[in-house]
């Protein structure tokens, strides 16, 4: 009877919070989305998730040709997080807009495309085979970390990136929203960020997985095949709050998404008060599936708790300034219980020896 009567109030909360969101020209029903690369093209979530409840569903990124993905092993358990080396593992974007596209339409999903190519070209053929396609984003995906070449990170460097995402913005439908997807292994993230935007990006997705490795100790060789692999999960949410705090602060116009270590809905609530407009969920469906509508039921009763009505209100809240703390004053020097009693002694034309207290009197003194 109990958890019926929770229930209900948790409902009755969830309805009283505004979750709507703005990504551009888009409004957006709830700022929940699943991350690109965790789910493929979503269907797998759709049985512990209503999928049409939350933003939407990000497609693990799409190259123009089919890739097997690097060797295995390709995944490693780290501590609060996790490691993977897939390589873009993917059926090509033909396959993809025949298959994994028509099935989030029908189902009334909103898809944002991720896309991934080796060169400027590439992504400018992968965002004008999205015309006329029922996507209603594209996040361009620069900064995959598992690729052969550095030099194929084309969010570690100004011009290579605004490159990319110029080509995009020209091939790409004219109304569609283009979110640029950064990578957090740079010296200043804010320089690549307002590279992409002066390119012609709607937004940003802050951020992808950061480079790491793990040895394995009893065969003393690097645990992945691929050697290296995106560290994710809780390990590198206060590395992506950075990223979105940084970036908001120097561009509070832009629309961000908040990707990191988002476990529950206090850990999307932080990524919006630093500034993030809407948030992805990824490492953490591994082992939660149904976390988004979990994610963004908890955050609407964390937004009624500290009596906010709309997410939009939360948007960069963090960054206002401290409120000033007056602390309370100590009674002015003077002001003291004797003073007091003296003062009313002499307002009443009292004998001023009768109202001091006997043993504070000093005893020298003539009065
Ligand atoms: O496929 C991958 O290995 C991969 C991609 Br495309 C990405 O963007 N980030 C990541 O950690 N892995």
């Amino acid at each position: 009877m109990s958890v019926t009567i929770r229930r209900q109030e948790r409902q009755i909360k969830h309805v009283n919070v505004d979750m709507s969101t703005k990504l551009g020209n888009l409004t957006i029903a709830d700022p929940v989305f699943t991350a690109s690369g965790c789910a493929a093209s979503g269907q797998e979530l759709a049985a512990f998730n209503d999928l049409t409840a939350i933003g939407g569903v990000v497609t693990k990124s799409i190259q123009l040709n089919a890739r097997a993905g690097r060797a295995t092993p390709r995944m490693a358990e780290t501590p609060s997080g996790m490691l993977n080396s897939i390589g873009l593992q993917g059926p090509g974007i033909d396959i993809f807009l025949n298959r994994d596209l028509p099935w989030l339409a029908e189902h009334e999903v909103t898809a944002v495309v991720s896309i991934a190519g080796q060169s400027v070209e590439e992504y400018s053929k992968l965002a004008g085979k999205l015309r006329g396609k029922p996507a209603s984003m594209i996040e361009v995906n620069i900064s995959c970390p598992n690729v052969e070449d550095r030099g194929q990170v084309f969010a570690c460097d100004k011009s290579a990136a605004a490159s990319v995402i110029q080509a995009v913005k020209r091939a790409a439908p004219a109304s569609m929203p283009i979110f640029a997807k950064l990578s957090p292994d740079v010296t200043d993230i804010v320089s690549i960020a307002s590279a992409c935007m002066d390119a012609g990006a709607t937004g940003l997705s802050l951020i992808n997985t950061t480079l790491g490795m793990v040895i394995d100790t009893t065969t003393m060789r690097p645990l992945l095949a691929g050697v290296t692999g995106g560290l994710s999960g809780p390990a590198i949410r206060p590395l992506a709050l950075r990223c979105v705090w940084q970036v908001h602060q120097a561009m509070p116009d832009v629309p961000l998404f908040g990707i990191g270590g988002i476990r529950t809905g206090l850990d999307a609530l932080q990524f919006i008060l630093a500034g993030a407009s809407a948030v992805q969920i990824g490492t953490v469906l591994f082992n939660d599936p149904g976390a988004p509508q979990r994610i963004s039921r908890e955050l609407s009763e964390a937004l009624a708790e500290r009596g906010m009505d709309s997410v939009q209100q939360a948007i960069g809240l963090g960054h206002r300034p401290p409120e000033v703390i007056v602390p309370e004053l100590p009674d002015p020097p003077g002001d003291t219980l004797e003073d007091e009693l003296y003062e009313s002694a002499v307002a009443d034309d009292e004998d001023i020896t009768d109202v001091f207290i006997e043993d504070e009197w000093p005893e020298d003194q003539d009065v």
